[in-house]
């Protein structure tokens, strides 16, 4: 009986172990498998998060953001403890440059195979050592044709003032500054890469002529709704973005300016400080995946990054999403920025914004 008794004992204690073991494991591998994502609002089918997290049994926190430099300063500080960081072109180069991201292992991205050879030879990090591109697409102008009956053209209605007072408080410009700039440069015919003073002042006039008659400057979560409610009726605005307000609004248009435009490519980057680095790898190679890539595209507009041979026939023949080689030549790529342009994007921003 008392044999008995002490086996009894022995048993409970082993029990209480293995239990302690088993929670204790699962903490540590819940606290290893939450992925942090931080990217563009309106840049995902959320389908896919779910059928990451049940791939892999693990948790995705996803965040977004409106412009550029919401991202860039995550980078910064190490990634603000997300593991996956998307990352516009422009910022790419400075980022790398600064140490601020992880040297790419393309031994744990299978799927890199998949990526289109044009992408790869990029001008932001040729042959990707530090990136792997998501999608891409251009800056544009968006219209709802319920309220605007005449024709736009380009930019060049955006910065006329018999325009903008007929429009007054119903048109946005973009938040991300870069590309508010751009356009001004596009108009007034100044190169992109141009920073000088002369330049920048000129750009700066233009801005804060046309800021009186702004709804604001908007990000995407803003100027989707927004046109479709008919809050603004004219947008500077993503491609993609524009044919997500198309899908809930008819009359909704995208229109290439006729002075030319710039052609955006956002990349995915691992931070200096993610502590999840193999889930990260997980995370940018199952976004390579054809199917997966395919259903991004539909959900939000955009190009992935796949080779072409990997996507339907039917997609292939969005011209939105292929444009034709004549309508290629139209779109500059966006301009890379050193430290010092970086700076003066920041200036003109609070300066103009500010005023
Ligand atoms: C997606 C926004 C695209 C980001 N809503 C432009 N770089």
């Amino acid at each position: 009986m008392k044999k008995t008794y002490k086996l009894l004992i022995v048993l409970l204690i082993i029990i209480a172990f293995a239990i302690g073991i088993i929670l204790s494991y699962n903490i540590l591998i819940k606290k290893e498998r939450t992925l942090k994502i931080y990217n563009w609002s309106y840049y995902i089918d959320e389908s896919v998060i779910k059928s990451f997290e049940e791939k892999y049994g693990v948790k995705v926190i996803y965040d977004t953001y409106e412009e550029s430099g919401e991202a860039f300063a995550k980078l910064k500080i190490g990634g603000g403890g997300y593991d996956v960081i998307y990352i516009s072109d422009s910022f790419l180069k400075q980022a790398i440059k600064e140490g601020y991201v992880q040297k790419i292992d393309h031994s744990k991205i299978p799927n890199f195979k998949n990526i289109d050879e044009e992408l790869i030879n990029n001008p932001y990090d040729n042959g990707l050592s530090y990136s792997i591109p998501y999608m891409w697409g251009s800056v544009g102008i968006g219209v709802n044709t319920k309220y605007v009956k005449e024709e736009i053209k380009g930019w060049k209605q955006l910065f006329d003032e018999e325009f903008l007072k007929k429009y007054n408080g119903k048109i946005s410009m973009l938040e991300d500054f870069i590309d508010t700039i751009n356009a001004v440069k596009f108009y007034l015919k100044i190169p992109l890469n141009d920073w000088s003073k002369e330049s920048v002042e000129k750009i700066k006039e233009l801005l804060k002529k046309q800021r009186e008659y702004l709804a604001g400057y908007w990000g995407a979560s803003q100027y989707i709704p927004g046109l479709v409610k008919g809050e603004v009726y004219i947008a500077q605005a993503w491609s993609g973005d524009i044919l997500i307000a198309k899908d809930e609004e008819e009359a909704i248009k995208y229109i290439l300016p006729e002075e030319g435009t710039v052609r955006f490519i956002d990349f995915m980057v691992i931070p200096k400080g993610s502590e999840n680095v193999d889930l990260a790898y997980k995370w940018i190679n199952f976004l390579l995946e054809p199917e997966i890539a395919e259903k991004n595209t539909r959900a939000v507009h955009y190009t992935n990054s796949l080779k072409r041979e990997l996507m339907p026939n039917d997609l292939l023949q969005e011209s939105a999403l292929y444009p034709s080689e004549e309508l290629m030549k139209k779109l500059q790529f966006e301009p890379i920025l050193t430290e010092e342009e970086i700076k003066i994007v920041e200036e003109i921003t609070i300066e103009v914004k500010g005023a």
